[in-house]
C-alpha cells in the first residue's frame, strides 16, 4: 500500500531530523500528517513547509497536556510514529547526573506509553491502526556511557513486542524501528551543544541519514494489512556491533 491519503499520520518529535524526514515520506504518499513538537516557532516552521499539516504544541512530560491533545484529536490516528525521545549525556554511569537518567525515563519511556495509549485504545476499537515506535540498536547492544539511554530503548523493544501479544487478535500492528547511527541533531543534544563532540561521532565515517529511516518507516507502514513487520534493525555498513569488554591486568 503506497497511497496514503486517506490516512492520518500523527508523528511526535517532528520537528526534529528524523520527524522532518517522516514528515517528507508520509507526505509524498499523500498521508494527512498530525505533527507534534514542543516548541511552537519550529511547529510553525513544519506548519509553513507541510501547509496541509495539522500542528500539536505540547510537551512530552506533560501528562495532562498529552491527555487533552489526544481527547482533542478529532479524527482517529491511522499511523502513530512514536519518535520523541533522546539521549542526554554520555559519560560513564557513575559520572552521569541523576536527572539526565530520570528525564530520559520520562521522554524515552513515560511520554510515549502516555501517548500510546488512548490511541491504542481508539485503534483497538476500529479494528484498525498500526503504532511504528521508534527505537535504536541501542536497545539491543549495550556501550561504555549508553547506561540509561540502552535501557530506555530496551523498554521501548519489548513494549513493542508486548503489544503484539495484545494486539495480533485485534487487526491493530506495532513494528519498533531500531537504527544505529544517524547523523542528525542527536548527538547535539545528547552532548547539550557541544558541537565539536557531536561532530566527533560522525567524523571519518559513513552514517546513516534520517531519510533511510524514514525509508524503513515507510515500508513498514505500507505492508499489506495481513503483514505485522515486528523489528528493523539498521546500522551503516560501516558499523557493527562490538566484542565483549574484557578487562586485563
Ligand atoms: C542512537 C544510536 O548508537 O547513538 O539511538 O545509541 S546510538
Amino acid at each position: 500500500m503506497n497511497d496514503f491519503s486517506d490516512k492520518t499520520v500523527l508523528i511526535t518529535g517532528a520537528t526534529g531530523d528524523f520527524g522532518r524526514a517522516f514528515a517528507r515520506r508520509f507526505q509524498m504518499a499523500g498521508a494527512q500528517l498530525v505533527l507534534h513538537g514542543r516548541n511552537a516557532d519550529k511547529l510553525a516552521i513544519m506548519q509553513s513547509e507541510f501547509p496541509g499539516a495539522r500542528t500539536l504544541c505540547f510537551d512530552v512530560t506533560d501528562r495532562k497536556a498529552i491527555a487533552r491533545a489526544m481527547a482533542g484529536l478529532g479524527k482517529p490516528v491511522d499511523v502513530l510514529i512514536n519518535n520523541a525521545g533522546g539521549a542526554l549525556g554520555a559519560a560513564a554511569a557513575d559520572e552521569s547526573p541523576l536527572d539526565d537518567w530520570l528525564a530520559m525515563i520520562e521522554i524515552n519511556n513515560a511520554a510515549l506509553v502516555a501517548i500510546t495509549h488512548p490511541i491504542l485504545k481508539t485503534m483497538v476499537a476500529r479494528g484498525s491502526g498500526h503504532i511504528i515506535n521508534i527505537g535504536s540498536t541501542a536497545g539491543s547492544y549495550p556501550y561504555p556511557g549508553g547506561h540509561v539511554y540502552c535501557a530506555v530503548k530496551a523498554f521501548v523493544k519489548q513494549f513493542s513486542l508486548a503489544l503484539r501479544a495484545d494486539t495480533y487478535s485485534k487487526n491493530v500492528r506495532v513494528t519498533n524501528i531500531e537504527p544505529g547511527m544517524v547523523e542528525t541533531q542527536f548527538s547535539l543534544v545528547r552532548y547539550k551543544g557541544d558541537q565539536q563532540a557531536a561532530d566527533a561521532v560522525y567524523a571519518n565515517t559513513t552514517p546513516l541519514l534520517a531519510d533511510d529511516v524514514a525509508e524503513s518507516v515507510f515500508w513498514a507502514a505500507s505492508q499489506p494489512s495481513h503483514v505485522n513487520i515486528n523489528r528493523i534493525e539498521l546500522m551503516p555498513t560501516r558499523q557493527a556491533p562490538g566484542p565483549l569488554a574484557v578487562d586485563r591486568d
